[in-house]
């Protein structure tokens, strides 16, 4: 079946292959499902409880109320709740993981670096800890009790990595809300009681409490997750390479790596490059890594890896016959890839104890044997490559150049070219005097039900032609990368009149000898912390409240939890969120007028729901416009 919706052409040119092949792809899947069922849909179905499941008549001819007198109001939010803390919860697990591999690096009992010296020092100073003559290694612990601290339960403070790192002005929000949130872990458990059968039936506190685990998400996972990885692994300066699928080589042993935390992916390039002659010994010309998903960002930014592709094409990325070994470890991993990669000579190999899949070999992978795992995962590719069947090998001819590795860091290194004293000042100069409109960040997954990448792509053209600057993570990043938008010609051909002026400006200043890419590429998913830093440290300068920015978000494609996550942190910044596929909340006129306007009057952000690409660029550069205007810009 060719049912494929994707403005990617390595993408249709694959499917066309899958569908020769006889391969049953996420798309004929999501034909298989149709219709989808309304209740769900509209949030209105619960199996809180084995009474259940009950189902609320969005029509108002049936029942009305569930079988505890829940109503619809209280059963989508917290349906929501749970969403958004299970989304929190991916990412706070993830953090957590990357604060014990900093406390063993620290404490010399695993081989990792700790390669950022001036990040670990800028966190902790941070965090209110003396760096003065303090070997690395003891203030990396300094740093990792902190975190320990926040995760520990007995404590009733506010988490300390919310309280170093948020704006000012938003924590008094936040505060005056009750929804500072005390350790990841013990709020997480309190969202899942919250909403078991017989508690909460207040639709406010119901949406409060999710407003919490959007903290929760954006300060106990996001921005902890990605504090420690860059002391671990450095902070991410640019690096120039390719996107799409086409950076696979029939020559070369490819190996892609899949899913979310470097942990792994970071030995596993390490390795690729060390064992090269082993591959040589076989007939390749060396080891191909490249990635997909956030491991692939996370590569990317630090290693400058390309990138294969996005969520959605992942199981055609098995389908080029060329993939020896796709190695995954947490999240996002679609189930079907293990019967898929049965019908290749592709090796599947699943790492984490808590992603097992049928037809996967599964090679365990601790920190303390990390590069036990990562040679043996690298060897496993090697010898896969003999078994590769050249007659089943396409590998579509698509890739853009791209640069990335854009953190808040390298940003503030370019701008620091303009202005050494004060970096933020050209950046801000050029939104006050118009020729920046205004930031939106473009954020989140592939949604099967949108066109893959098309929402990314069509509506960051109209925002960079109206002269906003765009700055993208996880899948979309990916999509804008291989659209082309990532590179010095990106900001030739998409870029307004004024906003090209300053790329060229910031360009030639950094040396580039060309525009900067109009679209920068912040990072992985965890990385949405980045901008994060970013807009509170615009906010900081210009002593206003980050809710006051000419700035907005936007999922244009979401399909996982962790987007309902993230993109709820991004409200209770004060950002207007946009969401281009409509969330599960409609069976509740309440709750979906709290998230899209009720909220705004207390927390300064809100959902913005727009499933048209253009209209949605439109309603957020008008937000941006009523932000300036605000601000006293324009007049
Ligand atoms: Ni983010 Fe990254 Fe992609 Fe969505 Fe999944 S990979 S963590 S959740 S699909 S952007
Ligand atoms: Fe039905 Fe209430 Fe049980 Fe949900 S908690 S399944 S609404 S009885």
């Amino acid at each position: 079946m060719l049912n494929i919706r994707s403005i990617d052409p390595a993408a249709l040119d694959l499917a066309k292959k899958a569908d020769k092949d006889g391969i049953e792809t996420v798309w004929d899947r999501y034909e298989k499902q149709q219709p989808q069922c309304g209740f769900g849909s509209l949030g209105l179905c619960c199996r809180h409880c084995i009474q259940g499941p009950c189902r609320i008549d969005p029509f108002g001819k049936g029942p009305e109320k569930g079988i505890c007198g829940a109503t619809a109001d209280v059963i989508v939010a917290r349906n929501l709740l749970r969403q958004v803390a299970a989304g929190a919860a991916a990412h706070v697990d993830h953090a957590y993981e990357a604060v014990e591999a900093l406390k063993l690096a620290a404490e010399g009992k695993i081989d990792y670096p700790i390669a950022d010296i001036n990040k670990l020092k800028a966190i902790a100073t941070g965090l209110g800890i003396e760096t003065e003559s303090k070997e690395p290694n003891v203030l990396a612990l300094e740093v990792v009790q902190v975190a320990y601290e926040d995760m520990g339960n007995h404590q009733k403070r506010p988490m300390r990595w919310v309280s170093a790192h948020a704006p000012k002005q938003r924590l008094e929000v936040w505060e005056s809300l009750g929804i500072l949130p005390r350790n990841p872990d013990r709020e997480i458990r309190e969202a899942m009681h919250q909403t078991t059968m017989g508690m909460d039936a207040d639709p406010v506190n119901l949406v409060l409490a999710t407003a919490k685990q959007g903290l929760v998400d954006g300060y106990g996972g996001l921005k902890l997750a990605t504090d420690m990885q860059d002391i671990l692994f450095g902070t991410p300066a640019p690096v120039v390479t390719e996107a799409n699928l086409g950076v696979l080589k029939e020559d070369y042993v490819n190996l892609i790596v899949h899913g979310h935390v470097p942990l792994l992916s970071e030995k596993i390039v390490q390795w690729a490059k060390t064992l090269s002659p082993e591959a040589e010994a076989v007939g390749a010309k060396g080891v191909q890594v490249a990635g997909i998903c956030c491991s692939g960002n996370e590569v990317l930014m630090r290693q400058g890896v390309p990138l294969a592709t996005n969520y959605l094409a992942q199981e055609l990325a098995i389908v080029t016959g060329a993939v020896d070994t796709m190695v995954v470890d947490v999240q996002c991993i679609m189930p079907s890839l293990g019967q898929i990669a049965s019908c290749y000579h592709t090796e599947l190999i699943t790492t984490m104890p808590i992603v097992k899949i049928p037809g996967a070999t599964h090679i365990p992978f601790t920190l303390e044997h990390a590069d036990e795992a990562a040679q043996e995962i690298v060897r496993k590719a090697i010898a896969a490559y003999a078994r590769r069947d050249p007659n089943k090998v396409h590998i579509p001819d698509y890739r853009a150049k791209i640069m990335a590795g854009f953190s808040v860091e390298a940003i503030v290194g370019a701008l620091s070219k303009l202005d050494a004293d004060q970096p933020l000042k050209p950046l801000v100069d050029n939104i006050v005097n118009g020729n920046i409109v205004g930031v939106v960040a473009t954020v989140g997954c592939n949604n099967v039900k949108v066109a893959q990448d098309i929402f990314h792509v069509e509506m960051v053209k109209e925002l960079l032609k109206n002269n906003v600057l765009v700055v993208a993570t996880g899948c979309s990043a990916h999509a804008l990368a291989k659209a082309g938008m990532m590179n010095s010609e990106g900001a030739e051909k998409y870029a307004g009149e004024s906003l090209k002026v300053v790329l060229t400006a910031i360009g030639e200043a950094a040396g580039l000898g060309a525009p900067l890419p109009p679209v920068l590429h912040m990072g992985s998913c965890v990385d949405n912390s980045r901008i994060g830093d970013l807009v509170t440290a615009l906010a900081g300068y210009l002593g206003v409240d980050t809710a006051a920015l000419p700035v907005a978000a936007s999922a244009p494609e979401p399909q996982h939890e962790k987007a309902l996550s993230i993109g709820t942190w991004a409200v209770t910044m004060g950002f207007t969120t946009h969401l281009g596929v409509v969330p599960p909340v409609l069976g509740s006129k309440q709750v979906t007028e709290l998230l899209t306007a009720g909220l705004t009057d207390v927390i300064g952000g809100k959902f913005y729901v727009e499933t048209d690409p253009q209209t949605a660029a439109h309603g957020l550069i008008e937000d941006i416009c009523k932000k300036r205007k605000a601000l006293g810009l324009d007049q």
